[in-house]
């Protein structure tokens, strides 16, 4: 069996969905060959050293899973890409490319957070690259603490701010984003999150029937982990 899982953003305080977390690795992800996060696994990431400490229960309990001999593989999402290989190594967690070709089952399947298929979304693409160069991510981990606090907390809050106003289609996956992927890749089935909107979408790519699943995010609501188990897809829901 494997698990595959995004979007929980855990806060950096205690929390239902901490806590139904790491239930979910100390009991059913001890069954599993191997569990896939991809991506905003944490609310906001601003660097291992404050990540060790706020989410050492997260860490502990990753690499009690790992040491059972469950694989774990981590992708970075839009609030947690800075997490790095100290954090990593801790929690026993293999970071992986985005996006990448992984068998599951057998199958050749592309794994991404999703948000980079998010192409409308002009003002995110432009905040993407500037967050991603090396010498952004060079300079804000050089910031102390507080001001890495508050920058974040500039940016969390313009990101809600432009959301509002947003139309919710243009934060969709693109169309031809999507085509383009499957067409680079070869593969027929692509699972991601980000978008908070759960599905599995059937599409015809050049003749060939493919699938794009889409993860669910976590919320008090609903905290759900998707299964593969001889090739089938299941929802497992962790809510008591
Ligand atoms: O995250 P969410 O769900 O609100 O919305 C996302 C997109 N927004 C983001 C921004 C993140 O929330 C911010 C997280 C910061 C964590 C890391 C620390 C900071 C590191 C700094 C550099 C190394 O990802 C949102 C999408 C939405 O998903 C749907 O796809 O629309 O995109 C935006 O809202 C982008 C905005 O339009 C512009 C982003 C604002 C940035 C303002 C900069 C101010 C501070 C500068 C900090 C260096
Ligand atoms: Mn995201």
């Amino acid at each position: 069996m494997i698990f595959l899982l995004s979007d929980l953003h855990l806060p950096n305080t205690p929390s239902s969905l901490r806590d139904r977390f790491l239930a979910f690795l100390a009991g059913p992800a001890r069954e599993a060959e191997a569990v896939y996060i991809l991506g905003d696994l944490f609310e906001v990431w601003i660097g291992d050293a404050e990540g060790l400490s706020d989410h050492a229960a997260e860490a502990d309990a990753l690499r009690a899973l790992r040491d059972s001999g469950v694989k774990l593989y981590f992708q970075h999402g839009n609030r947690d890409f800075l997490l790095g290989r100290r954090y990593a190594e801790r929690a026993g967690l293999e970071l992986l490319a985005d996006p990448v070709v992984v068998a599951l089952d057998g199958s050749p399947t592309l794994l991404s957070h999703g948000d980079r298929w998010c192409s409308d979304d002009l003002a995110y693409q432009r905040w993407r690259r500037f967050s991603r160069k090396p010498l952004t991510q060079f300079i804000f981990r050089s910031l102390p603490k507080r001001l890495r606090v508050q920058l974040a907390g500039a940016a969390r809050g313009q990101s809600d701010r432009d959301k509002a106003r947003k139309p919710a289609a243009i934060m969709d996956v693109n169309g031809d984003a999507i085509r383009d992927a499957f067409t680079s890749s070869g593969v027929r089935r692509i699972i991601h999150g980000h978008t908070h909107r759960p599905a599995r979408h059937r599409l015809d790519i050049d003749g060939v029937a493919c699938e794009r699943i889409v993860l669910a995010d976590w919320r008090a609501s609903r905290c759900e982990v998707l299964a593969l188990r001889d090739g089938q897809f299941t929802a497992l829901s962790l809510l008591a």
